[in-house]
């Protein structure tokens, strides 16, 4: 085929470490689509005739992850449009998944042979910053799990599933971390070294 391999670098991290803002950074400077998993999530909730709407809602108000057949069929639709529309679009940044065993088992069932996932862009924030930051923006994000009770929960979903896929591709020398606990511009600047040195 005329198309490219899709080329594929996960952005993971806690709720709150920077994932959203480094990637809006990361377009801005390099050729890379920015697909999150979340954003995807929320818009097929706030879709008209949507039948899983009710479904992700729940799931995000109570931190828990939505089944991987949902999220990934978002995400390959919305990979598959970005590169119909634009043929030299094929860097995806696909933040916020993996985010647990059932989201890389539904990725490699579906999409091992459809792209390559190139590595796993880590943003390294302790937990008390991260909950401050969610909370901080949760005074106009609207966002219906920027509150403590939800934060609570998305925190322990992250720490007791998230964080084993993190450690899965560490073993596979596939993370490369950044301090996320800094300001914007100093994380951007690790960022941009580590996409200089991948291309
Ligand atoms: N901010 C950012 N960087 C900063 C910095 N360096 N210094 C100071 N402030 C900084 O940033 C968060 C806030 O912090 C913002 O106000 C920002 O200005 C500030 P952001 O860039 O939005 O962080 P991000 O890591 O993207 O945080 P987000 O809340 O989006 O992370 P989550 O991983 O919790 O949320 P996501 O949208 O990915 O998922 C939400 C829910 O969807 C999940 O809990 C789950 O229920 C569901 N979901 C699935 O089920 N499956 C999926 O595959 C994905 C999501
Ligand atoms: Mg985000």
């Amino acid at each position: 085929s005329l198309m490219k391999k899709p080329q594929v670098v996960f952005v993971l991290g806690g709720p709150g470490a920077g994932k959203g803002t480094q990637c809006s950074k990361i377009v801005e400077n390099y050729c890379y689509t920015h697909l999150s998993a979340g954003d995807l999530l929320r818009a097929e909730r706030a879709r008209e005739g949507s039948e899983f709407g009710q479904l992700i809602a729940s799931h995000i108000k109570e931190g828990k992850i939505v089944p991987v057949e949902i999220t990934i069929n978002l995400l390959r639709k919305a990979m598959e449009e970005t590169m119909q529309k634009d043929a030299k679009k094929f860097r995806f940044l696909i933040d916020g998944f993996p985010r647990n065993e059932d989201n890389l088992q539904g990725w490699k069932k579906d999409m091992d042979d459809k792209a390559d996932v190139k590595f796993v862009l880590f943003f390294d924030c302790g937990n008390e910053v991260c909950i401050n930051r969610c909370l901080e923006r949760g005074k106009s994000s609207g966002r219906t799990d920027d509150n403590r009770e939800s934060l609570e929960k998305r925190l322990q979903t992250y720490l007791q599933s998230t964080r084993p896929i993190i450690e899965l591709y560490e073993k596979q020398g596939k993370v490369r971390s950044v301090d996320a606990s800094r300001s914007v511009d100093e994380v951007f600047a690790d960022v941009k070294a580590i996409l200089e040195k991948e291309d």
